[in-house]
This record gives C-alpha cells, structure tokens and sequence, in this order.
C-alpha cells in the first residue's frame, strides 16, 4: 500500500517540456494504491471514487484501455513494456485529490500504483527510473504530452522543502521551504473553473514552443538566457511566437530567483516573482481564465504577498502567500468577488509541502 500526492506548483509553469526549470511542492491530499497478487490471469482495478466502475482488464492484453482506466493500467503497461512479468493483481486506489484542479491528480494515482508495484513485486526500480515509467504512461499510453513536473513532484518532494525541477537533466533538488518560520500560510483556491477545450490548448502551447525552438536554432527554450531574449525574439515571425517564447524564457529566470530567494531564508520575499509570474502567464501565454485573475487580484487586494494560478491553467487553482491571520479575510475577499462577477463559489484550503510517494 502506498500512498503519493497531488502537488502545488509554486512557480516554473509550461517551463518543464522546455527543458527548464520548475519548483512544486507535494500537497497532503493524495492517491492511496493497495496492490496484492492474485493468482488469477486479470488486472483488477477498483477505485472509491469510481465505485460502479471497475476496469478489468488480461494481463496478456493490456493496450487500449480509456477513460479513467487507461491512468493504472497504463502504468502496468509501463513496467510490461519494460520486460516485467506481471502476475494477476487486485488494484484498490483512493484518492483525495480533487480531479481537473490542476493539482495533479492523476500524477498522484500513476506514481502511488507504480511505487507499490515496484516494491510488492521486488522490482527495485529506483525513484527516478518510477519517474521516467509515469511519465511514459501518461505520454505514451493515456496520450497526454505533458512534461515531467508532476510525476517529479509525486515521486521525490520531500515534507518542508520544494523540489527544483531541472527538467533537461530530469533531476529533483529539494530547497527549504519553512512556511512556519517565515509566518506564512499557503493558501490554495480552487476556483472550480475548467475549460472543456484545456487539453489542445496546452498541445498547442507546446507546438508553439517546439516551433519556436526550431526557428531559433536552439534545443530547447530552455537554451535562450534573458541576455538574448530581445535578439531571440526579434528573430520570430509572428507576435504570438514571440508572446510564449518570452514566458517561458522569463519563467526560468524567475524560478531560479524564487530558489536564491529561498535559499538566503527570504520566503517573504517570492510575492513579487509570484505576481509576475501569474501576469507573465495571462498576457503571454494567455492560459489563465477569468474565475483566475479575479481570485488573484481579490487575494491580492486582501493583502497576500503574491498570488498566482498554479498548474496546467484554463481555470484550475490559485496559490497565494498569507499571513495565518489573513487566511479567512484572503477568503471571503475571493468568495466577495466571485458573488460579484457572477461565479459559483470557490473552495480554499491551506497545503503544507509534504513528502513524496510513501508506504502508507
Ligand atoms: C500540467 C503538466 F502535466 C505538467 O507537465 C506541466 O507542464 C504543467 O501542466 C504546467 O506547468 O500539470
């Protein structure tokens, strides 16, 4: 049995399928797999969400499943492509990650299932090789072209620290993050908003960047400093381009900053690189939503030190820096504005880093 967690990202966003950098932190919310070997022919996989759903699938025949299904049995298919005899296995998964927040939920369920199937068939893949098999599930068989952030994220955050993503050398760095010494919450708010369209916005975002890349002669976007940014983007077509070249290429920088920031003991001092972020992420990169930007300047305007969306984007969740005694004021100020603009509420909760995944 394992548990692993859905994750906040505090800064560093679309930057990890660029080669860049990116700085999560696991959340206390998570996915629980209980995993035991049966001595039948099947993959049976039961969640609690999903309770009148389970996915049963042969353990010779693995391909092809969709819809919620395709996340576990796409990573059993990960570690069947890798060589390894499954025998017939009962998957019981439990999760308390909301789903479509942008906190990860499904990096949650791969890797917990991944990190208890590893350790009940004795397999001893190490962290990073579970990282490299989740990814290729959620790339290879469920068909999302994400990064590798949130797998990262679920797999090696460690509790009180964020995890710098070096997402060429597909390496994790856990940086001290002291909430509590620095007197600070970290305040999520779910704004419960969603685009249907989300999925060929963020491939979009991604050709952009590979485009963009290749016009520029470079690997990555990773590979343009903020010294040749402006000769960078004089050299792209078209102002679009130039709009997401110049996020992500800002984006890096401000992850790295944000870590100085954190290493010299100064939490308190992120809030401006987390508002520039956030408006980096609106203007440039246009994957923010209106429930979005009105949560962060409601927030803002309730004295929070910083704010922006955290995730994948088009709707989602907000993070923010707050005092402990301004977690209720920082709020209602969000519900305040909701009610005015006309939007369901919004749900908030505060989120301490934690630890990866985890026997549980
Ligand atoms: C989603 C993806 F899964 C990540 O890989 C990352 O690109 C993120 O969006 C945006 O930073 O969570």
């Amino acid at each position: 049995m394992y548990r692993a967690p859905g994750r906040v990202n505090l800064i560093g966003e679309h930057t990890d399928y660029n080669d860049g950098f990116a700085l999560p932190l696991a959340i206390q919310q998570g996915c629980t797999a209980t995993v035991r070997v049966t001595d039948g022919v099947e993959i049976r996989v039961t969640s609690t969400q999903r309770a009148d759903d389970p996915v049963v699938v042969p353990v010779a025949e693995l391909g092809g499943v969709e819809g919620w299904g395709a996340y576990p049995v796409g990573v059993l298919w990960a570690f069947a492509e890798r060589g390894v005899q499954l025998p017939g296995l009962d998957v019981r998964l439990d999760s308390d990650v909301p789903g479509g927040a942008g906190l990860s939920s499904s990096a949650a369920l791969i890797c917990a299932l991944a990190a208890a199937v590893n350790d009940l068939l004795g397999l001893g893949l190490s962290r990073p090789d579970l990282v490299t098999l989740t990814h290729r599930t959620e790339n290879d068989y469920v068909g999302a072209p994400t990064g590798g952030m949130d797998q990262m994220a679920a797999l090696l955050c460690e509790a009180d620290h964020v995890l710098l993503c070096d997402m060429r050398a597909w390496s994790g760095t856990p940086v001290p993050f002291d909430l509590g010494a620095a007197g600070l919450e970290l305040l999520v708010v779910d704004t419960h908003a969603r685009h249907h369209h989300a999925d060929g916005e963020y491939a979009d975002r991604r050709a952009a960047c590979e485009k963009a890349a290749g016009l520029l002669g470079v690997a990555a976007l990773r590979d343009v400093s903020l010294d040749d940014l402006d000769a960078a983007l004089g050299r792209l077509p078209d102002d679009v381009l130039r709009r997401r070249v110049r996020h992500v290429v800002t984006e890096d920088a401000r992850v790295l900053s944000t870590v100085e920031l954190l290493r010299a003991g100064r939490l308190r001092d992120i809030g401006p690189l987390l508002n520039a972020s956030q408006a980096s992420m609106r203007d440039d990169y246009e994957i923010t939503a209106p429930e979005v930007d009105t949560a962060v300047e409601a927030l803002l305007g309730a004295g929070a030190h910083g704010a922006r969306m955290t995730g994948g984007g088009f709707g989602g969740c907000v993070i923010a820096l707050v005092p402990p005694n301004g977690v209720t004021r920082a709020t209602n100020a969000v519900q305040r504005a909701y009610r005015k603009a006309g939007f369901a509420p919004a749900s908030a909760f505060t989120v301490h880093p934690s630890s990866g995944a985890h026997p549980a």
